[in-house]
């Protein structure tokens, strides 16, 4: 029994990198979806995803919904003269045959008035509202409040 205790111990420090979940409808799919960990409810949280277009017809993300949020809005990050500002993302075009991302320092979800605090290692749901696909439910995971990245790895 307690030669098994090394061996968890090395589990637990390094976990297998787990494949990214994918939400499909239609045309549309989406992975990679994550979030960090908020302090509180004070300050809105963000939401980054993979969006591809299987597509022959260009599509576009027009906006989501979530019990997590009272006022997710999509948002651009634009950098101008050095001044770097969010000004608010009527949609984001996701065009045929293509994979758009919402990342650190570009497009991204901006979770507003959060219902409650975001607890890493949890998850929560989203809707996106695309305007050919339609609504796309997406699970999205809560990463510690510094990644930079998704913690899982395209099954591609
Ligand atoms: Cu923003």
């Amino acid at each position: 029994m307690k030669n098994l205790l090394p061996a968890m111990a090395f589990l637990l420090a390094a976990p297998m990198a787990q494949a990214c979940e994918t939400f499909t409808s239609g045309d549309i799919s989406v992975q990679q979806a994550w979030s960090r960990a908020s302090i509180g409810t004070g300050r809105p949280a963000v939401l980054y995803l993979e969006i591809t277009n299987d597509g022959a017809m260009d599509d576009a993300l027009l906006g989501l919904t979530t019990p997590a949020a009272s006022m997710p809005m999509l948002h651009e990050t634009t950098v101008t003269d050095s001044v770097a500002a969010m000004p608010h993302a009527a949609s984001i075009p996701v065009p045929a045959s293509q994979t758009v991302a919402l990342s650190p320092g570009g497009f991204h979800g901006m979770l507003m008035g959060l219902t409650a605090p975001l607890v890493e290692g949890e998850k929560f749901p989203i809707t996106l509202t695309f305007e050919k696909a339609g609504t796309l439910d997406v699970t999205v995971d809560i990463l510690s409040m510094r990644a930079q990245e998704a913690a899982c790895v395209d099954a591609k």
